[in-house]
């Protein structure tokens, strides 16, 4: 329906055959973060790259809120006796913990050290759970549900790396506390699912996998984490949802008057979204070799007109240009690049750069006809729209690029998942850059030597379906039971 229709095959080989350099290029060009802070771990989010995690904070914290969460901030720092409460959590995280050291520098009292030493939050449960305890104790107070955004702060031992393993993560964390393990874990599931909406939206495709027991939360009884995958091979862990049972409520005291008498510790649940991974895995994802491709639904910039000028009808293309712009400013974030001293190949190339998704042409034909030509950024498609038909005819292109973007990602998904029967042929999929999925009997012992052998991290098991294997173990030869996955990881 929408005229005459000239496609073109974009590539994106680059980004998987030199992924790092790729994306390195891309943070700067796309205006998404500069890497050149100097201090490890840290950098700065530039316009485009926060424009987007701010939509998808909206987009994520509007679910929550629909969901019953209330929004909360809980301060920064946590004193280190409350963090060291619970055993399993400390052991976890100490040796990622910032501590803060002097007070001041400065003044009088200079040097001064705080009475009980303190930490930077590396995740908030041990600085909102002391609250949760003064606030419920009745059945009444429960559930509590409570959410926040904001940075957390973790010392990470292995390699940084832009969005992907930073020290200051932005990110979005849940909590919440019932007083039944049943209600606790219908909460885990409608968890999964909000986390799953974001993502779906977002086009990014993902595995939901219920990690070995040996890689759970530090604190947790399971854990569920959303695996994204990543041209270079490495899974992206976007976010995490973690059933905590009572383990934490026993030691900070989340105890209430049962309803039927009696007293009992909350049930708890903590999920994390990192928005910082969420943006790495967007453009990851969608990019080609030009660069990143934005879902039009958090596109800093998400139409840009371009006025192809020929001599002698400038001012006619000119004045046509504005106009459409006039159109469809009210009703998309849309940059008319009107600039007289760039020609509009120059013009095209730096958009594309920038992932915006849609481009609108303006001749001196489109002038005459009344129309204007809309080319797609995933495919390079250009069809003619009239005028009167804009608005529709935006809308309808960004949900087809939706589509792609998200169909295509899950297309990579498929492909990059292998069965694989041995751990040599996992080992060579795994340096190939995919990701194994292999039989195997539930030992923890197997899915070790399996890392061990294939060379990749275990990511656990599929959490909303059971996978049957009737194959032998890939670890030890006897009765498979399910499927593992083995992938390299971030
Ligand atoms: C929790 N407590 O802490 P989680 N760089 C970028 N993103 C990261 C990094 C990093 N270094 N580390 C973690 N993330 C629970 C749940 C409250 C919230 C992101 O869970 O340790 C990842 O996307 O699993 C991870 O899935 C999410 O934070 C939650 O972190």
């Amino acid at each position: 329906m929408l005229g005459e229709l000239i496609a073109t095959e974009r590539s994106s080989t680059e980004k998987f055959r030199n992924f790092s350099e790729w994306f390195d290029n891309i943070l700067l060009t796309a205006r998404l973060a500069d890497t050149r802070y100097p201090v490890k771990g840290f950098s700065v989010y530039l316009e485009y790259g926060w424009f987007i995690i701010e939509r998808v904070r909206r987009r994520l914290e509007e679910l929550l809120e629909a969901d019953g969460h209330l929004p909360m901030y809980f301060p920064l720092v946590a004193t280190l006796e409350n963090f060291s409460r619970e055993a399993e959590h400390i052991k976890g995280f100490m040796g990622e913990v910032f501590a803060v050291g002097k007070l001041r520098l400065g003044g009088e009292g200079e040097g001064e050290e705080a009475e009980t030493p303190l930490i930077l939050r590396p995740t908030s449960e041990t600085i909102m759970y002391p609250m949760f305890a003064i606030w419920i104790n009745n059945h009444s107070d429960l559930p509590l549900k409570v959410h926040q955004s904001c940075s957390v702060y973790r010392y990470e031992t292995k390699a940084t790396r832009a969005l992907y393993r930073v020290r200051e993560i932005p990110w979005n964390e849940g909590h919440s506390v019932f007083a039944s393990a049943e209600e606790a874990e219908a909460q885990l599931r409608r968890a999964i699912a909000i986390y799953k909406t974001v993502l779906d939206e977002l086009g990014i495709a993902y595995l939901v996998l219920r990690r070995p027991d040996f890689d759970k939360f530090a604190g947790a009884d399971y854990s569920v984490a959303f695996d994204s995958w990543n041209p270079d091979g490495k899974v992206n862990q976007v976010a995490t949802v973690h059933n905590l049972g009572t383990n934490f409520s026993r030691v900070f005291n989340i105890v209430f008057e049962k309803k039927e008498g009696g007293k009992g510790y909350g049930w708890q649940l903590c999920y994390g979204f990192g928005y910082s991974r969420v943006l790495a895995a967007i453009v990851a994802q969608h990019g080609d070799d030009l660069g990143p491709i934005f879902p039009p639904s958090v596109a800093p910039t998400q139409v840009v007109i371009v006025p192809i000028p020929y001599k002698g009808q400038e001012e006619p293309v000119y004045s046509h240009s504005r106009r459409v712009y006039e159109i469809l400013r009210e009703r998309f974030r849309t940059h008319l690049d009107d600039r007289r001293d760039v020609t509009p190949g120059e013009k095209y190339y730096y958009w594309e750069r920038r992932g915006v998704p849609l481009r609108v042409e303006v001749g001196p034909r489109e002038v005459q006809r009344e129309e204007v030509v809309l080319a797609r950024r995933d495919t390079g498609e250009r069809v003619s729209v009239k005028v009167e038909r804009l608005v529709d005819g935006v809308s309808e292109t960004f949900r087809l690029i939706s589509d792609n973007l998200r169909e295509r990602a899950w297309r990579t998904l498929r492909d990059l998942v292998v069965t694989v029967r041995s751990s040599k042929e996992g080992a060579r999929m795994i340096s190939e850059g995919k990701i194994c999925r292999a039989s195997w009997c539930g030992s923890e012992e197997c899915a070790l030597k399996m890392r061990q052998e294939m060379g990749g991290e275990v990511r656990g098991y599929m959490f909303e379906y059971e996978e049957r294997s009737e194959e032998p173990c890939v670890g030890c030869g006897s009765a498979g039971k399910t499927f593992i996955y083995i992938a390299r990881a971030y």
